[in-house]
């Protein structure tokens, strides 16, 4: 290799390298200070059963399920120490919790045993 040649190809990969780093401190810069909100995702009860039964969300997200049905239904953790369980929702009424750690969650009515739905956590869904 010709020494001219070497420094030519050190020139291009400095600017390239420098390139890099400009686009770095740009994106920093264009990032927001203020985090997003949460997401918020609602499950709907209706004909005895969970809508959807299987939800795939991204850690952080709240979910909220509504009983649409005339029926009294809860939503209780399966296992996890029941992490979450809801007083008996009547018609109309909700019941809210925020998945903090990726993992899955089954979950069941407890006066339904047979309705049956996972929230499955994970990052990039
Ligand atoms: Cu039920």
């Amino acid at each position: 290799m010709r020494p001219s040649t070497a420094i030519a190809r050190c020139a291009v990969s400095g600017l390239v390298l420098a390139g890099i780093l400009a686009w770095h401190s740009f994106a920093a810069a264009q990032a927001p200070t203020v985090p997003a909100p949460a997401a918020q995702v609602r499950v709907r009860i209706h004909n005895d059963a969970f809508h959807p039964a299987t939800l795939r969300i991204a850690p952080g997200t709240t979910v909220t399920w509504v009983n649409q049905d005339d029926d009294v239904h809860t939503v209780m953790n399966a296992d996890h120490g029941h992490l979450f369980s809801s007083k008996p929702l009547n018609t109309g009424q909700s019941f809210s919790h925020t998945f903090r750690a990726a993992g899955i969650y089954p979950y069941f009515c407890s006066v339904h045993p047979f309705m049956t739905g996972a929230i499955v956590v994970q990052s990039g869904a």
